[in-house]
């Protein structure tokens, strides 16, 4: 079976054959790709655990896939085009063979340096070609993969690297990114202060800003690469893996404090991203393909490096920002390396829009022929100037929604095929099967109705565990409504039964399309020592989507509130990360709570949004008064 529908009369055929008869649909999918041994039983599952297993009994290694079979005949076509970050700098291009050939040496000085399968190795690299090599020798010997976003700080590093129990960190001397230079390694040496786990770091020279290299612990990539030359360890058989081992951990927020380490496993990951990639933005050989997240979040494991490399796609690896030097890098690329497409964030559209329209007129964008979002809800007006400015009104928008937990996508239009709508994800892909439903679990029927997301049957993509802790994986995606995954999202579906992504229903954020936990920032600004208890509600922000606003009880500002502010960031920064770093700060003598200690954020959420007149229902809080206070301080 042809992973790509052709049609939309194909496409809604071949939804209602994957609703009848979902096994022998993913049985046509998977055939698709590289198996060492086929599988024996394409599916087994319940939600009540969870316990979800596909293609049990077949045996492969992704990388197999993502390179091996890819040689013959496409050896010499480029699989990743690297741009950097200074456009001065010389760009680089991988192809399928010289990746290859990396990766197999990289996956020898992992061997070298005593990595084994099953073993958990943090990566905390900047978005070089380097990095993807790492991920990809890492699945080449079978061991577990937890990259860190490179915006995270040595706290939240060193929380992934406990939680997973990783024993190597591969990273980088610095970053460069705009017109900063960002001393990676000096955060590895803070978090392992408190990772005796961690027993090697690679370091890979980008910067070349001074670090500290501690004798036994640290080595240098390119030394080990040196040593596994002269061993001439120019191959690495692939480990064959069960379709079910882990492939990799990948952390992401949730509604309670401690972030999740989302496991996928290896042949449902592999055939989903290869398959997503395929279909939504029906791939054609030759296309260069642009995808500008990071690789340390999911969007970048599934569409720079699995997906894009399973189908012998051509990546483009962007290690800067869309405002570096100016903004109109982004076209520049595309320019440069003709690109057919590009997928990208909402908040990136927005920051270049306000920067005006003259860095993207007169740039030759005459290669694009796709374009695609990702992350958070494209509001109208970004979505026009999208299609008008960059498409010239000729590309396709594919608003892809879907999220870490899914390792790919899942309501979205199919470039080309199904019909798009601003603001509208549209239709779920062949496999998945979306229902809403209202507050008491019961499925919402027919159109023109919104409701809670779920996922009533299993794919090959999904969430397998929550590492180290199963009961949370079933605790945050399987307890809400019986026999369901629950999304977190709202959602409509309008009268022709398209679906559009409201937004969360629980307690996390989307800022720039990074996933913050409220309540992670919440424990964060309490960690200051003056902090006696604070609320973190989100609140319409221009470029973010959404912004950070948090409300402070602090009775010590010592009548310098704006230093106590800063102070605040500061604690944010150190202990998150600086994507999560509150935008406004108001200090409040108390929080409106209900007399069991509730804190109602319905109430704060709505002066955030700079909504005071209609705050519903007050009676119940133990001190209505601090409403109004709250109401008259408000930034
Ligand atoms: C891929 C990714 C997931 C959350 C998800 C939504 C939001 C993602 C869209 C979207 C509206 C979209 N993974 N979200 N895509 N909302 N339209 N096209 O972002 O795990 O980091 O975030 O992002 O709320 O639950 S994620």
């Amino acid at each position: 079976m042809n992973l790509k529908v052709s049609s939309f009369d194909e496409y809604k055929q071949v939804y209602k054959q994957s609703v009848e008869q979902p096994e022998q649909f993913w049985d046509g999918i998977a055939e698709n790709f590289l198996w060492r041994k086929k599988w024996d039983k394409t599916l087994e599952w319940n939600f009540k655990e969870p316990n979800v297993k596909w293609f049990q009994g077949g045996k492969l290694n992704i990388t197999e896939n993502c390179l091996d079979r890819h040689l013959e005949t496409l050896g010499d076509t480029p699989a990743i085009i690297w741009e950097p970050n200074d456009p001065s700098e010389d760009h680089r291009i991988l192809t399928y063979r010289q990746l290859f050939d990396k990766v197999c040496q990289f996956a020898n000085v992992l061997k070298n340096n005593n990595v084994k399968k099953g073993d958990r190795i943090c990566i905390y690299m900047p978005m070089v070609p380097e990095l993807a090599i790492a991920i990809l020798a890492c699945a080449r010997i079978g061991a577990i993969h937890s990259v860190v976003f490179g915006g995270f700080s040595a706290q939240s590093i060193a929380d992934r690297i406990q939680d997973a129990d990783c024993s190597l960190v591969i990273t980088c001397d610095g970053a460069f990114r705009g017109a900063k230079d960002i001393p990676l390694k000096n955060v590895i040496d803070d978090a392992l202060v408190t990772c005796p786990s961690v027993k090697k770091v690679i370091v890979l020279t980008r910067t070349r800003t001074p670090v500290a290299m501690l004798k036994g612990r640290d080595v240098w990539w390119e030394d080990e690469i040196k040593k596994v030359e002269t061993q001439r360890n120019t191959t690495c058989e692939p480990e064959e893996m069960d379709a079910e081992d882990m492939l990799f951990i990948l952390y992401t927020s949730g509604s309670t404090g401690k972030p999740k380490g989302v496991v996928h496993t290896c042949g449902g990951y592999m055939v989903y991203a290869g398959y997503t990639f395929a279909n939504t933005f029906q791939y054609e050989p030759g296309e260069v393909y642009f995808c500008t997240a990071d690789i340390g979040w999911i969007t970048g494991h599934s569409y720079i490096v699995y997906g894009p490399l399973s189908q012998g796609a051509t990546s483009l690896m962007f290690e800067g920002i869309p405002t570096f030097p100016n903004a109109g890098r982004f076209w520049d690329i595309v320019a440069k390396f003709k690109v057919n497409i590009l997928y990208t964030a909402p908040t990136a559209i927005r920051s270049l829009m306000s920067f005006g329209d003259s860095f993207v007129e007169g740039k030759d964008l005459s290669s694009l022929k796709k374009l695609g979002t990702v992350g958070e809800p494209i509001n109208e007006e970004a979505w026009h100037w999208y299609d008008e400015k960059v498409g010239h009104g000729k590309c396709p928008i594919v608003d892809t929604w879907w999220q870490t937990e899914n390792g790919g996508h899942m309501i979205t239009p199919i470039a080309g095929i199904t019909p798009t709508k601003p603001g509208y994800a549209m239709l779920p892909l062949p496999g998945i099967q979306p229902v809403l439903v209202d507050e008491k679990g019961e499925v919402i029927e027919g159109n023109g109705v919104s409701g809670n997301l779920c996922i009533r049957f299993p794919w090959p993509g999904m969430i397998r565990t929550t590492y180290g802790d199963h009961e949370r994986c079933r605790q945050a995606y399987f307890a809400t409504y019986p026999d369901m995954y629950f999304t977190g999202d709202g959602c409509l579906r309008d009268e022709d039964g398209y679906y559009r992504i409201t937004g969360r229903v629980d307690d996390v954020l989307n800022v720039s399309g990074h996933r913050i936990g409220t309540a992670e920032v919440e424990n964060a600004i309490n960690m200051h020592s003056s902090v006696v208890e604070s609320a973190v509600v989100g609140y319409p922000h221009d470029i973010k989507g959404q912004g950070v606003y948090a409300f402070v009880v602090s009775p010590n500002v010592h009548g310098n509130e704006d230093l106590t502010r800063k102070d605040i960031i500061m604690t944010v920064s150190r202990i998150i990360g600086a994507i999560a770093k509150p935008d406004k700060i108001q200090f409040v003598s108390g929080l409106p709570k209900t007399r069991s200690g509730k804190i109602m954020r319905r109430i704060l959420r709505k002066i955030a949004e700079g909504e005071t007149s209609n705050l519903g229902d007050t009676s119940t809080l133990l001190d209505p008064g601090v409403v109004e206070e709250i109401k008259s301080g408000a930034l």
